[in-house]
């Protein structure tokens, strides 16, 4: 057996995220090569994701990994993933608790990039040579309009209103479009409220006081008068983040500005609607996590529509597959850091792609600069990436799939027939 590469450094400290939380960033050294990476946090999180910091928040993570973790040093490691195992083993939890979900996928990302980079590969390329996948550039799923827990009181209530270009040949193409429907939002959202300062929402949407109808009104003319103007093909969709508007209490899911208060049937009613109205293409997420038949219903009657799990299935290899399989979702949401490793994101990513679901690579609400999701969604086959628009957090990873692109064709996009 050829020896393994030494891991010689492991280093953490504490930074700050686009919300200015505390977040943890960490520096591998893998045969002298290191790869500095910093974890996101979520804010609507599901019931089941790995726990993002062990007690005492992100200094004490930090801490742990310094004091504790950094026991590995001088491991070999014998492949790209190898720290993983490790990882698990120390930790000893079935949730991350002891060394935190956030720490584990800094330093199992950042140790797969300095091992990639001593043999000379990107990320993207070593994953992708893993997972036998041919790598291509990720669609952009792009949040132009805030609401529910990313947003001020008065937003909407449904959390994320999303656009992307179906049409675009080119990465390039596909950023430019959704900028100009961004930007179109922008004057309509302006003649709608005259006087209204727009509002930024935690993924650099707009996050203006209005309803969810006439949100994805505006929405949709945007994106219609794009491709009046360009030609590109251009999908609405939404990621509800059912959980946080169900109120168990009532068993209803409240609208508070439109003063509905909706049980489970009737909400799925108004999503049809939605989807008849403004022809959208991605729900995300529409019910609580934990009512998978209702997915199910309303995938059965909205054939055409992705149905997308998030907090249902916590980037989950076998809760991907169970819910796929009992209808419930045609596509999973993809964040590393539910899970804490990229061996788990891989088996994730797997799921999808044995199960023929789209896998969506995911940002998360507070973010940092760090680009490894883009990465992460070209090596493993992602068709889509949800990552933002607006802001440096955000087009970071849409600068990185620029980059991508000059090394394996700017053209090499992933096709998703919805
Ligand atoms: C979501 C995400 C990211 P958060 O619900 O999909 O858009 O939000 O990171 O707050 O979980
Ligand atoms: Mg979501």
């Amino acid at each position: 057996m050829s020896p393994g590469k030494r891991l010689e450094r492991i280093a953490a400290r504490v930074v700050f995220d686009s919300r200015g939380d505390k977040t943890v960033e960490v520096e591998v050294t893998v045969e002298g090569y290191t790869s500095r990476v910093s974890a996101p946090s979520g804010k609507s999180r599901g019931k089941r994701e790995v726990v993002p910091f062990p007690e005492g928040g992100p200094e004490a993570a930090a801490r742990v990994a310094r004091e504790r973790v950094s026991r590995l040093t001088g491991t070999e490691l014998e492949s790209l993933l190898a720290l993983d195992r490790r990882l698990i083993e120390m930790d000893g939890t079935p949730n991350f608790s002891h060394i935190g979900g956030n720490t584990s996928i800094a330093l199992s990302v950042a140790c797969a990039s300095a091992y990639a980079a001593s043999e000379g590969k990107q990320l993207y390329a070593a994953l992708a040579q893993l997972t036998g996948q041919d790598p291509a550039l990720p669609l952009p799923l792009s949040n132009v309009l805030g609401g529910g827990a990313h947003a001020a009181p008065g937003a909407p209530e449904i959390q994320e209103f999303l656009i992307i270009p179906l049409g675009a040949r080119t990465i390039k193409q596909a950023v430019e479009a959704n900028v100009a429907a961004y930007r179109k939002l922008g004057k309509l959202l302006q003649r709608e409220l005259p006087g209204f300062p727009l509002g930024k929402g935690d993924e650099g949407g707009y996050a203006p006081p209005i309803g969810n109808r006439k949100a994805l009104e505006l929405v949709r003319a945007a994106a219609d008068e794009v491709y009046d103007e360009t030609g590109v093909e251009m999908g609405v969709g939404i990621d509800v983040a059912g959980s946080n508007i169900y109120d168990p209490n009532s068993n209803r899911y409240a609208l508070r500005s439109e003063g509905l208060y909706l049980t489970g049937r009737e909400f799925k009613e108004y999503l049809a609607d939605l989807t008849d109205e403004f022809r959208l293409v991605y729900i995300e997420d529409p019910f609580s996590e934990d009512s998978p038949q209702l997915y199910a219903d309303l995938q059965r009657d909205l054939k055409s529509v992705l149905v997308c799990g998030d907090d249902l299935v916590v980037t989950r290899a076998e809760l991907i597959e169970e819910e796929v399989r009992r209808g419930a979702i045609r596509a999973a949401i993809i964040k590393p850091n539910q899970v804490g490793t990229v061996s788990l994101t891989v088996d994730a990513v797997a799921a999808c792609i044995v199960n023929s679901a789209v896998a969506v690579a995911s940002h998360r609400s507070g973010e940092t600069t760090d680009a490894y999701i883009s990465q992460i969604a070209v090596g493993l086959g992602c068709k889509v990436i949800k990552c933002g628009l607006i802001g440096g957090e955000r087009v970071a990873k849409l600068n990185e799939l620029l980059r991508i692109g000059e090394e394996i064709g700017e053209g090499r996009m992933r096709r998703l027939l919805i």
